[in-house]
């Protein structure tokens, strides 16, 4: 059995509107183990994103840097200081579900897992909530992965939880869109456990997409994901 001092971390840039009701939602959860801080990473945002997580009883570090791993890395240092045994991601448009965060932290608190994937592919996608190109990508990039390093992957989402000591000793480099996938990556190179759980996708509630609902930000993820998962691998067979 593992500790189950939980941290949150919320990456987030421009979510004004999803915010704070996804913080409230996430700050009612009563996992097993306990949520001891709910941290949103705001990355510059332009609105209103950081005094609504603030309000909403979320604790802010601002990134300014702009990038999906800077905000990451910012909010995991903040979970950490804080002192939790474990750390959990998920997006900041209520495409994640907090109701599912028990599912996403078991195998952890069981002392089954190291890290835990949420994937969508064993789970529920709402209508819509995934264009074909991505769903194409991730299907691409977790075969990949099976392939390369001999893990049971099928998806490459966000919602995902991680033993404190093993996130702190990464030493995370990537810091913008290959960021889940060096974490991935890497803890299947240190021979760490990972296991997949179910989780449901939903469509953002509000405001618009960065990654998949744009062809620059589509292109850059699956330059990153398939370039990060490529150059571990080779690392890995170079011992
Ligand atoms: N910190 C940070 N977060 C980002 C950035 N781009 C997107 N996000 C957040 O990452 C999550 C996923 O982005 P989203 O725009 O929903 O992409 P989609 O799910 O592919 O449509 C959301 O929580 C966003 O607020 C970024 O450049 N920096
Ligand atoms: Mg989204």
């Amino acid at each position: 059995m593992t500790n189950g001092r939980i941290g949150v971390v919320i990456p987030a840039l421009n979510e004004a509107e999803n915010i704070a009701d996804l913080v409230l939602a996430t700050l009612a959860e009563d996992p097993p183990g306990a949520i001891a801080t709910v941290v949103v990473a705001d990355n510059g945002s332009d609105d209103d994103t950081g005094r609504q997580a603030e309000a909403a009883g979320a604790v802010v570090v601002v990134e300014p840097r702009r990038g999906y791993g800077y905000a990451c890395l910012a909010g995991t240092e903040a979970a950490v200081q804080a002192g939790v045994d474990i750390v959990v991601y998920l997006d900041a448009d209520h495409s994640c579900r907090p109701d599912e965060l028990g599912d996403v932290v078991g195998p952890i608190i069981d002392g089954g897992a190291d890290l835990v994937l949420g994937s969508r592919t064993r789970g529920t996608i709402a209508r819509g909530a995934m264009p074909p190109h991505q769903r194409f990508g991730n299907w691409l990039s977790a075969r990949l992965m099976r392939r390369l390093y001999g893990i049971a992957v099928t998806d490459l989402g966000p919602y995902r939880a991680i033993r404190s000591e093993l996130i702190s000793s990464l030493d995370m480099a990537e810091m913008t869109f290959g960021w889940p996938t060096e974490m991935t990556v890497k803890t299947a190179n240190r021979g760490a456990r990972i296991v997949e759980v179910p989780v449901s996708w939903d469509q953002r509630r509000s405001g618009t997409s960065k990654v998949s609902g744009t062809l620059r930000g589509t292109v850059l993820a699956a330059r990153h994901i398939l370039g990060v998962t490529i150059r571990y691998a080779r690392r890995r067979n170079q011992g």
